[in-house]
């Protein structure tokens, strides 16, 4: 049995009882450039602290695998440029040579569950990508949220990809997608994405009471929450889809596959912003920093 290294804050909240709410590092290492990189994933813990829970950001240091990071870990794998991007696929691998890597939403959920913690926030997961009818480039975050229990809060998925591909994959893999206090599907910088949410809740405990009942009629797999961007913060989608659609034809010209792909775009799109689709992004996972915190609080099994 692998053994999981939790920091003494998380392990103290285990101990205690305390609620928990887990935190990808993909978003740090591959998702914002140095120095906001850190300086968010603080902010966000931060924010999950004052609303009353506990954060536990995921990450593989030389094989351990971390539940919770000190200041210093969280530091030296936000100034490392070459840390490896760790999905489902990458993880046992990893692990298994003594390697170190940011894990994904696929990766955290799997370490999430392993530790028992039920609600995990972050900005945006992947999906399925714009040309997947040629490249298939599907996320695996979308079949591990078919396969592990664990609640996700993300502002939708990422705008560079496939939104209605997205949907129907999630659907057809009995994922609940469920829109936060609106009826429109989010889209990552922009508060909605043009069509209706399969689901909609508004409060943190009608989310947790849902994930309770999935538990209870024994169904697997996890929720994805879309909670829209805060308004003061959104990026319009008819201001942020030129920006896309000339990122995406980018990284086709250049060649861009894979792994790559994802991390590509959003630096191109923050270059092209002028760092404000950086504001927003950091904006939104500061926003489901509170809910996943709302959430966990609720949880009551
Ligand atoms: N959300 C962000 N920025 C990111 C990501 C999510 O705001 O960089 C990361 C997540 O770790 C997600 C990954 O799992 O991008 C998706 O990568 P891919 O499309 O290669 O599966
Ligand atoms: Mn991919």
């Amino acid at each position: 049995m692998i053994e999981l290294q939790f920091s003494p804050e998380v392990a103290n909240a285990r101990a205690t009882g305390s609620p928990l709410v887990a935190l990808e590092s993909t978003i740090i290492t591959h998702g914002m450039p140095y120095p906001q990189n850190v300086e968010t994933a603080r902010a966000v813990e931060a924010e999950i602290r004052a609303a009353g829970a506990v954060p536990a950001t995921i990450a593989v240091i030389d094989g351990q695998i971390l539940v919770g990071l000190t200041e210093d870990q969280l530091e030296a794998l936000g100034q490392t440029t070459d840390v490896a991007k760790l999905s489902r696929a990458d993880l046992a691998v990893c692990v298994a040579s003594g390697g170190t890597g940011a894990t994904t939403v696929a990766a955290t959920m799997i370490v999430a569950h392993l530790a028992g913690i039920r609600v995990f926030a972050t900005g945006g997961i992947g999906g399925v990508h714009r040309g997947w009818e040629t490249s298939l480039d599907i996320s695996a975050d979308l079949l591990e949220l078919a396969q592990t229990p664990v609640t996700v809060v993300a502002a939708g998925a990422k705008a560079i990809l496939d939104i209605p591909a997205t949907l129907e994959v999630l659907e057809t893999n009995g994922v609940p997608v469920i829109a936060v206090g609106q009826d429109d599907m989010p889209a990552f910088w922009s508060r909605s994405s043009g069509l209706r949410a399969p689901l909609r809740l508004d409060t943190g405990a009608e989310i947790a009471r849902a994930a309770d009942t999935r538990l209870a009629l024994g169904l697997p797999g996890g929720q994805l929450v879309a909670n829209p961007i805060p308004e003061d913060a959104e990026i319009p989608r008819d201001v942020i889809e030129p920006v896309i659609a000339e990122a995406l034809s980018l990284a086709q010209t250049q060649g861009v596959s894979g792994k790559d792909v994802t991390p590509f775009l959003l630096d191109r799109v923050f270059h092209a912003t002028e760092g404000a689709s950086l504001a927003a992004n950091i904006a939104l996972v500061l926003n489901n920093a509170r809910l996943g915190a709302a959430i966990a609080i609720a949880t009551t099994t």
